[in-house]
């Protein structure tokens, strides 16, 4: 079973195109995935709990801004080693990879790139380990796919800046210690402010209603009257170009997220098909199942395809944000429907959180959804190649 393992994860030989480094980090998350995570996603999903125990552990395995300087906690890890990580991380569940692409793809990242030196070496290497938990606050009740419509402002008052506004939809808000808003200065700029959660004012409620991602923990935030310092600003960050810089970052690991997805949801319809007998044969034996098996394995081989290359233009330093939107757009919708085929092969065990499918289908709505939806970053890619904004 572990050759066709083999053959069902690694169709095109793309191990071949990856470093024995590269090879080396994905298996050692994978493995963990497999042991700590897997044999218990179900029951974590179904009950809406985020396995805070595993943070520590994740941590230790260098999933927390590894493509970072190590003199900030990362490893100098290539952005294909980074993205493989989150492969395996969403091949237990999309909320755990979401967690990592929160901390690192986004928190971490911004405070890299738009941070002090100060901030930087107070808040990365224990952001690496795990020690310190942050949220990336963009998205308002009234501004999702349009941030730049957001209400969030930050006023100059004394030696700092009063914030007051709302941000909804954000992952790991009631986990974090530390938030980095976006909001508007004085002259209608958007900024970056990094807010110690605990600071008055501030306050975070968790979404308790969700369908999709129930691994992992969503928040409103309320900043009423916020009182920070001049050394909670990002002070490299000006205008909505910061933010998107970092969403650039998350979108890069979502595409190769999806794949890991989509690979359980494949080996699961597989193994599933092989064993499941109706009309006395295994449905393995029927042209139709056959047939939705290799439309699953295509879509992800593609899905793969474009993540490999996303990983080498990221590694030679050329990579454009249009080409991240094309492969976060066709990897989440691909996964998508990849796990809804899965589902379908397992029949009515499909909709069961005792078989991972359905878990992934309800996951993965939100995966298209997030970091630009589908339709945005159909826009971006058309603005792209047409040279006409149709925004
Ligand atoms: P637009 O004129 O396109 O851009 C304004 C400035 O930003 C630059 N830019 C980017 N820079 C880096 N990376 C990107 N991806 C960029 N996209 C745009 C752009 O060049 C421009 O720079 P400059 O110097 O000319 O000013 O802005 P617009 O107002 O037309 O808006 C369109 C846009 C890009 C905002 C929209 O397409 C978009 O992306 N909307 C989606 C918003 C979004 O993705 N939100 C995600 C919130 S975070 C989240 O969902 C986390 S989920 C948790 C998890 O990851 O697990
Ligand atoms: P809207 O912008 O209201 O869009 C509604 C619909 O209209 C969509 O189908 C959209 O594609 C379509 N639409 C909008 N404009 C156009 C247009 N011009 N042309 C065609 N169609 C259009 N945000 C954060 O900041 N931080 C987080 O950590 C975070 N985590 C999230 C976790 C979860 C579980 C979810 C569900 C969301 C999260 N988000 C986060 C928010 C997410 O990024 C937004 O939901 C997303 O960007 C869409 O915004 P919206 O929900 O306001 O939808």
């Amino acid at each position: 079973m572990s050759e066709l393992n083999g053959i069902i994860d690694d169709f095109y030989g793309i191990d071949g195109q990856l470093t024995a480094d590269e090879i080396q980090i994905r298996d050692a998350v994978r493995r963990f995935v497999d042991q700590e995570v897997r044999p218990h996603a179900g029951a974590w999903w179904q009950e809406g709990v985020f396995p805070t125990h595993l943070i520590p552990k994740l941590g230790e395995l260098g999933v927390f801004g590894p493509t970072l300087p190590e003199e900030y906690g990362g490893s100098g890890a290539t952005g294909t080693a980074y993205g493989l990580m989150m492969q395996e991380l969403e091949r237990g569940d999309s909320g755990l990879r979401s967690f990592a692409s929160v901390q690192s793809g986004l928190s971490m990242y911004a405070i890299y790139r738009y941070g002090s030196e100060e901030q930087k070496r107070r808040y990365l290497p224990a952001m690496a380990r795990g020690e310190i938990i942050g949220c990336f606050g963009l998205t308002e009740p009234d501004a999702g796919s349009d941030p730049g419509a957001m209400r969030t402002t930050a006023k100059k008052s004394g030696a700092g800046y009063r914030i007051n506004g709302a941000k909804r939809w954000i992952t790991n808000g009631n986990l974090a210690q530390i938030a980095v808003v976006w909001a508007k200065d004085d002259e209608g700029t958007i900024r970056g402010f990094i807010i110690p959660t605990d600071t008055p004012g501030f306050s975070a409620r968790e979404i308790h209603t969700k369908a999709s991602m129930r691994m992992s923990v969503t928040s409103e935030l309320y900043f009423d009257n916020v009182e920070v310092g001049e050394e909670a600003l990002l002070p490299q960050s000006r205008g909505l170009g910061s933010p998107l810089g970092c969403l650039t970052q998350a979108r890069f690991g979502i595409a190769f997220g999806a794949v890991g997805a989509a690979l359980d949801c494949l080996r699961e319809a597989r193994d599933y098909a092989q064993t499941r007998i109706a009309f006395g044969r295994p449905i393995a034996r029927t042209q139709l199942v056959q047939e939705r098996i290799v439309d699953m394995l295509s879509r992800t081989v593609a899905m793969q395809l474009r993540a490999l290359q996303l990983g080498k233009l990221y590694d030679g330093g050329v990579l454009r944000y249009p080409q991240v939107s094309l492969a976060k757009r066709d990897n989440a919708r691909g996964a998508l429907e990849v796990a809804r085929m899965a589902r379908e092969i397992l029949g009515g065990n499909g909709i069961s959180v005792d078989y991972a499918p359905m878990r992934h289908m309800a996951n993965l709505e939100t995966v298209d959804t997030y970091e630009g939806t589908y339709e945005v970053h159909t826009l971006i890619i058309g603005r792209e190649i047409l040279g006409e904004n149709a925004f």
